[in-house]
């Protein structure tokens, strides 16, 4: 059966690009196969973080995810940092992807650039590695993620294949080889205030915020960034702002960007097109944000996670004893 595992970092407030990049589809393998959705939490420790904050976002995550329709029943919904696992295969795994190709990274070179030398931790430079972890200990296959993550994908592929030719067998492969998954509409959605740059909960300029109240988001929405030409078609490169509402649009509707720019041929007023895209994104938050109320209010989480720790961990601890019995660690059971 295929494995599916993603998980969101709780290092800011959820955007609307969390949401049509990553968090609205992972319902969806709910019935494909078996699924791992996880907060990760080791994660958004690379980057400097109130602990009250960081508590804060991982309980919406909790409840977003529950809020997105993910059965708690079907899926495995767990904290990173509530299996031990994810830690100590990190802890083999650094041996086994380089510097050089670390640094490579984009999000790392990203972040890093924008802050001091003195700050940078090893975590933030070292973070696909507990990434790469993350994914093989689960065995997992598809990795539904937005486009940003794929770099890391890749790499986790060569942390797999370097292990497999090392370690494996003929018959036996050591660990799966995980492939990513991009959704086709709202792989990359884009700042409203910025159309050229992603929206990032960490980069949080006039971006629509999950937790943002409706008419705040529509506010936001009437006031994105366009362009002076009064036309609205689908063109990335010379009208991000008016492509990236088009995406927005086409990504809720779940059509296709073609189909979204048909819908809209000939209009030639912003306001009104902004106003049809505000009523999709009212239509499909506005349910979606009153679950996460109840569920924060009920404190369901909780137990979910507990849940959900001591499932991911029975998966979790097996791959790990294969991985230390195959790297040579004497195991004394
Ligand atoms: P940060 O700003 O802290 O780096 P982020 O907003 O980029 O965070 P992540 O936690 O890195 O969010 O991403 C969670 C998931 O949402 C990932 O699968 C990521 O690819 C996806 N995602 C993030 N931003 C966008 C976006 N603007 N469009 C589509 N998908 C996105
Ligand atoms: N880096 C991811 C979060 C993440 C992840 C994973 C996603 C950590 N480990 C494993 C998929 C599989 C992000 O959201 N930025």
């Amino acid at each position: 059966m295929e494995r599916i595992l993603s998980g969101i970092k709780p290092t800011g407030q959820l955007t609307l690009g969390n949401y049509i990049g990553a968090l609205r589809h992972f319902k969806d393998f709910q019935d494909k196969g078996e699924v791992f959705i996880f907060i990760a939490d080791l994660h958004a420790l690379t980057l400097p973080i109130d602990p009250e904050v960081l508590r804060n976002n991982t309980r919406d995550i909790a409840a977003f995810y529950l809020a997105s329709g993910l059965d708690p029943k079907k899926t495995t919904i767990f904290l990173q940092s509530s299996v031990s696992a994810h830690a100590e295969l990190n802890a083999i795994a650094q041996n086994y992807l380089y510097m050089g190709e670390l640094s490579r990274m984009t999000q790392f070179k990203d972040k890093s650039a924008k802050m001091n030398d003195k700050e940078i931790g090893l975590g933030l430079f070292a973070y696909p590695v507990l990434m790469a972890a993350d994914i093989v200990l689960y065995d997992a296959d598809t990795i539904p993620v937005g486009e940003d993550q794929l770099q890391h994908i890749e790499l986790c592929r060569d942390l797999v294949h370097r292990m497999n030719h090392k370690y494996g067998t003929k018959d036996h492969d050591l660990l799966v080889m995980p492939k990513g998954s991009v959704s086709k509409v709202g792989k990359r959605i884009m700042s409203l205030s910025d159309p050229t740059k992603k929206m990032s909960k960490s980069d949080p300029k006039g971006d629509i915020f999950l937790k943002d109240d409706m008419k705040t988001i529509r506010k936001k929405i009437m006031s994105a960034v366009t362009d002076m030409e009064a036309n609205v078609y689908y063109d990335p490169e010379n009208k991000p702002g008016v492509s990236n509402l088009l995406t927005i649009y086409a990504a809720l509707n779940d059509i296709s960007i073609e189909e979204a720019a048909e819908h809209f041929k000939g209009c030639t007023r912003y306001g009104d097109f902004k106003k049809e895209v505000a009523d999709t994104v009212e239509r499909e938050l506005a349910p979606f944000k009153a679950r996460y109320e109840e569920i924060i209010a009920s404190g369901e989480y909780i137990e979910v996670l507990k849940d959900g720790a001591k499932r991911a961990s029975e998966v979790a601890n097996k791959t790990l004893k294969r991985v230390q019995n195959a790297v040579g660690l004497l195991t004394l059971e």
